[in-house]
């Protein structure tokens, strides 16, 4: 039986096989950090409303993804204590917008392992059984073992969510596409620090027919689900 999410520039995945076990819902850098008061975002100054608009529909997307028992995997982005895998020019770009990464800020070094701020909102925490990819970058594949994580429980499908859609998820994306994952990226569930930004990050999805992947919406999940 085949099943589709509807989407925009296709119905997703290209095959309808869209099964809990084959597919990831991916919950990409919901960390304090990036959405909490006194987190990066908000240190450099942007508007944390921004990127914390899809907690709420990436919580009920997670239920039901838990009650299906399809694979969820959560990623933070975070460096060691020691920042020896920090590159020089994201220290300094960091640095120039005044969020030094590893500098104290008011949810401890700000993006560091293990520093309150960087770990993932209370909201979204993961449970047992699912995977945390920590990862030095914006994509989620770069200096990390997600690739074997999905490919050892079979996944060809990745339903991508998070923060922050033109950097994090859009690069995330884009890398697992390259790997010959299906992508879906969801509106709703993700976010940017400019809304023009994350507009434009969706719309380069659906050029070329879908050159990464197809975008929905977390409602447009649901209803293909609902049957599981
Ligand atoms: C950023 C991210 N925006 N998680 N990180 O620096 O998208």
């Amino acid at each position: 039986m085949s099943i589709f999410i509807n989407a925009d520039p296709y119905q997703w995945p290209y095959n309808g096989d869209l099964r809990p076990d084959n597919t990831a819902l991916v919950i990409i850098d919901m960390q304090t950090d990036f959405c909490g008061k006194g987190g990066y975002v908000d240190t450099m100054g942007y508007d944390i409303s921004l990127t914390r608009a899809p907690i709420e529909p990436i919580k009920t997307l997670l239920s039901r993804a838990r009650e299906i028992g399809m694979h969820v995997i959560h990623t933070r982005e975070g460096h060691r204590p020691d920042l020896s895998d920090l590159p020089a020019n994201k220290k300094w770009r960091s640095q120039q917008i005044g969020a030094g990464i590893g500098d104290a800020g008011p949810c401890g070094k700000i993006l560091i392992r293990g520093e309150s701020g960087w770990d993932i909102i209370e909201e979204l925490y993961p449970i047992d059984g699912e995977p945390i990819i920590d990862k030095p970058g914006k994509g989620s594949f770069c200096a990390t073992d997600l690739d074997l994580v999905l490919r050892q429980v079979g996944i060809q499908n990745l339903i991508i969510t998070g923060i922050t859609t033109d950097v994090c998820v859009s690069t995330t994306m884009r890398e697992g596409n390259d790997r010959g994952y299906e992508c879906l990226v969801l509106s709703d569930c993700c976010g940017a620090t400019d809304i023009n930004n994350h507009h434009a990050a969706l719309n380069m999805v659906k050029m070329q027919g879908g050159v990464f992947g197809s975008v929905s919406e977390s409602k447009s999940v649901l209803k293909a689900l609902a049957g599981y």
